[in-house]
């Protein structure tokens, strides 16, 4: 807010630093710090080499190219740069061991929270309406995200959640989740709006013409997996795209990752029946797709999503409402339960098409590859966005339990290798009306 004195801005900075501190450490500190060394997949890096490269980035944003200091540990550079040490590779880099990597988590932050009072007046693109410490914070937040998928990968006895703090409403509303939402065909806004924090790959916002289409009122739940499976959906190949199918046989996957073969799945460290209310999770692409295709169905565009979250009936482009800043409170992001939830136990997210849960719970696959929008600049750097378009990645949207609420909302866009599964990841289908 550009009315505030700056020493409010700057205190305000430096809460929003603190606030997001305090959760990446609220979660780690339940894990010992001989399993924060540990690589558990060879697709995720050791948890103690995300806690570096939190610092790290930080450092880079905030100290160095924001306020001009020399960086804390130059050597460190290459070790903690995603693209030189992938994370194949992190397991055998020099990186910080859990105990100095807390060591230099503290250190950056204290030399951040001194020089926020330097960016406030600073006149460069990176430091205005404090767009940088946006940066750094929401950065960490997705890092806290890809901690908790290692912690999930990693065998029990590795993590156990802190106990639910989620109110479980006391008259259970049944919200009505079932068929499908009818979208008119037409233009629609879409995209983050001009002014706030938003990353490159969401702006400019631009107009879009869609054909009418219908999209499910809630994801797909486990029950409807199940289905699809005793259907003999992981043995059809016609219910496959020929690289899904070459995936499906060469991992000889049968079901959903972290489902056990009588009825349970898995969550950190304890396995539990499977609740056939419940979004699926852990699903890749390429199962998505084929679950749509037995369904009839296929899965939405982003954009299709995007406008089935964030539409008003009646409204037109140019009327659509500004995106919201956070998820809504009653929405199951934001580590409030450290699981999904069933679909009709609130009348969570609603969008005001009438569509349930389009935030919180799972990440939803879309048919998207993971584009620049017409027109796009990449801000502040190319490797955030812009190196990743056009690899065959498949845009993600809506949010998981484990997406804190400054993320997931409608516009952010996540994107991933259509055969991963370690992700919080699930669908909702689409289909031509
Ligand atoms: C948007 C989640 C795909 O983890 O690669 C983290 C976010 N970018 N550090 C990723 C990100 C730089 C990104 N995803
Ligand atoms: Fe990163």
């Amino acid at each position: 807010n550009a009315a505030d004195a700056p020493e409010r801005t700057v205190d305000r900075w430096r809460e929003r630093l603190e606030n997001v501190r305090e959760r990446t450490l609220a979660v780690v500190q339940r894990v010992d710090e001989g399993a924060l060394d540990r690589v558990f997949s060879p697709i995720l890096s050791p948890v103690a080499w995300d806690l570096g490269h939190i610092a790290a980035f930080a450092d880079l944003w905030l100290c160095e190219r924001a306020a001009g200091l020399a960086p804390l540990y130059p050597e460190l550079r290459a070790v903690y740069d995603a693209l030189e040490t992938p994370r194949s590779e992190r397991g055998c880099a020099p990186y910080l061991r859990a105990r100095e990597a807390f060591g230099y988590l503290d250190a950056v932050l204290t030399r951040s929270v001194a020089v926020l009072e330097q960016i406030a007046r600073s006149g460069d693109p990176i430091a205005r309406d404090g767009f940088v410490v946006e940066l750094v914070a929401r950065h960490e937040q997705q890092h806290l995200e890809t901690i908790l998928q290692t912690l999930q990968i990693a065998p029990p006895g590795v993590f156990e959640p802190p106990s639910s703090n989620r109110l479980t409403p006391s008259r259970q509303t049944q919200h009505r989740c079932a068929g499908m939402v009818r979208i008119d065909g037409g233009r629609y806004l879409v995209g983050a709006p001009d002014r706030g924090f938003a990353y490159d790959n969401e702006r400019p916002r631009h107009e879009v013409e869609l054909a009418p289409f219908a999209i499910d009122r809630a994801p797909v739940t486990n029950g409807d997996f199940e289905e699809f499976i005793a259907d003999g959906g992981y043995q059809r190949e016609s219910l496959w795209s020929p690289e899904g199918w070459r995936i499906r046989m060469r991992e000889g996957w049968q079901r959903p990752l972290f489902w056990t073969d009588d009825g349970g799945v898995r969550r950190f460290g304890e396995t539990v029946e499977r609740n056939p209310d419940e979004p699926v999770v852990h699903v890749s692409y390429y199962e998505a797709e084929a679950f749509a295709r037995w369904a009839g169905k296929h899965l939405p565009s982003e954009l299709e999503w995007e406008v089935a979250a964030t539409h008003t009936p009646g409204a037109s482009p140019e009327t659509a409402a500004a995106a919201p800043a956070r998820a809504p409170r009653e929405a199951n992001c934001d580590l409030q339960r450290f699981a999904v939830e069933p679909v009709w136990l609130t009348p969570s997210a609603v969008s005001p098409l009438g569509a349930v849960r389009m935030i919180g719970d799972v990440w939803e696959w879309t048919a998207s590859e993971f584009n620049g929008y017409p027109g796009f600049r990449p801000f502040p750097y190319r490797e955030y966005s812009q190196v990743h378009f056009g690899r065959g990645y498949r845009v993600l949207r809506g949010g998981s339990w484990a997406t804190q609420a400054e993320i997931a909302i409608p516009t952010f866009r996540n994107w991933d290798l259509p055969h991963r599964r370690q992700i919080f990841a699930g669908l909702r289908c689409a289909a031509d009306v």
